[in-house]
């Protein structure tokens, strides 16, 4: 019988952001599979828990049995759903569909029930400091063929610029050219600071801007990322109805899910939701009250291929459809994990998608391939993704980078411009 011989979480850093990628090895030498893991601000408390929990659980297994481990992974803890626990299980589930995969020389797709779809579509993200340059960065997009364009001004909040510890009054002031009108008291503590007035202002007057140049049919979306109170919220999704996004993400954080229902009854605007969830208790009621109509987990958070695809069953019985979430903290093996799902589930929406920059594709041979707007997989067994170990060694986590584990994460210090520290 085969058998788990080894499961080992290897920590990387290629293009400057902190992965996770769990190497389940096998007893027949050679056959092994990859799976991602990636919790960027916590890389090595991920580490820890494969290796020093799941490795032994699972020695001498039988690595067919995905769904009995999957079971026996989440429970073994006793208290679970924590987003360490749950991309520590993920690395393994994944791995483990890209061993059977290997086993049976089909890629990940066909032992998910085959393609619906032969390519993902994707949408990629334009910034810019003020509308002008957001504008310059969607037809850049559109011109190398990408059809859906994320649009953030300074990337999420609005920042006028980043605090610095000797001068944490200088950033609440204008943005986009929006002007905000609070400065901070004295003793306000260094962070990232942003005013949500000035965050709110901002982006209508850039899609007013957009919509304005664009016209009506080029699809745009966008992300705040948590930032403002549900109230504030509810207003915002108001504002932005007559802009026909093709969705607004994560209006809310998780702990205010109760709020959708009532930011439904305003705005007939697409919510996409989830980037944080971790639990099934926050997306279960989301999908069965049709509060939400896109979900955009990250896999590895929520623990892998095994809980997505019942995720996705559930939401196609609700007409909500997927978004996985594809930012830069997935290993490319993750990125392969969300575009096999993406290929098969006949609810499919649209893939979030940020590029693999080098030197990704050397030390991850086997990357999908982006072409016209569109992500393909490689069609090799398995999820087709690799791991050049020699080549991922040369490139590891730091410290004292803000988006690395065992550094001090700055950007989730975000702060009103009155001091209070509020949510990234
Ligand atoms: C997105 C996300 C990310 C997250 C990041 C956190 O929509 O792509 O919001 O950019 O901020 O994954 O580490
Ligand atoms: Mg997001």
């Amino acid at each position: 019988m085969l058998t788990i011989t080894r499961v080992r979480c290897i920590l990387t850093a290629p293009a400057g952001i902190g992965l996770a990628v769990v190497k389940v090895e096998t007893s027949d030498a050679g056959l092994y599979g990859l799976g991602c893991a990636t919790f960027t601000q916590r890389l090595t408390a991920v580490k820890a828990a494969v290796e020093d929990y799941l490795d032994p659980l699972l020695r001498g297994r039988d690595p067919s049995h995905i769904e009995d481990i999957w079971q026996l992974c989440y429970q073994n803890s006793y208290w679970r759903n924590s987003p360490v626990l749950n991309n520590a299980i993920s690395g393994v589930d994944q791995a483990l569909w890209d061993i059977l995969g290997k086993r049976a020389g089909l890629p990940v797709y066909q032992l998910l029930g085959g393609k619906s779809r032969p390519a993902a579509a994707v949408y990629r993200h334009a910034d810019g400091r003020d509308p002008q340059e957001v504008l310059d960065n969607v037809l850049r997009l559109r011109e190398a063929g990408i059809r859906y364009v994320r649009c953030q001004l300074g990337g999420y909040g609005g920042l006028a610029q980043p605090s610095t510890d000797a001068a944490p009054y200088n950033n609440v002031g204008v943005y986009g050219g929006v002007k905000g009108n609070m400065r901070s008291p004295a003793g306000a503590l260094p962070g990232e600071y942003y005013d949500p007035d000035v965050y709110v202002l901002s982006v209508v007057r850039m899609f007013e801007y957009l919509r304005a140049q664009l016209g009506m049919d080029v699809p745009l979306l966008h992300d705040v990322h948590e930032r403002l109170a549900p109230i504030e919220a509810a207003r915002f999704v108001k504002q932005l109805e007559p802009f026909r996004l093709f969705f607004l993400e994560d209006p809310l954080p998780p702990e205010h899910i109760e709020w959708f229902a009532r930011i439904r009854q305003h705005a007939a605007v697409p919510l996409a939701m989830g980037e944080l969830f971790t639990h099934p208790l926050e997306w279960k009621p989301l999908i069965t009250q049709q509060l939400i109509d896109f979900i955009r987990v990250h896999i590895s958070t929520i623990g892998g291929i095994t809980p997505a695809r019942k995720l996705a069953a559930l939401c196609e019985a609700f007409g909500v459809r997927t978004a996985w979430h594809g930012p830069g903290d997935i290993s490319p093996v993750g990125h392969a994990a969300n575009l096999h799902l993406d290929l098969h589930v006949p609810n499919f929406g649209i893939q979030e998608f940020s590029g693999f920059p080098d030197p990704l594709p050397e030390v991850f041979p086997g990357c999908p391939e982006l072409r016209d707007g569109y992500l393909y997989v490689n069609e090799a067994p398995g999820l087709g993704v690799d791991i050049h170990e020699a080549l991922a060694a040369r490139y590891p986590i730091h410290g004292d980078m803000a988006q690395f584990s065992g550094g001090v994460v700055r950007w989730t210090q975000s702060r009103l411009p009155d001091g209070t520290l509020w949510r990234p």
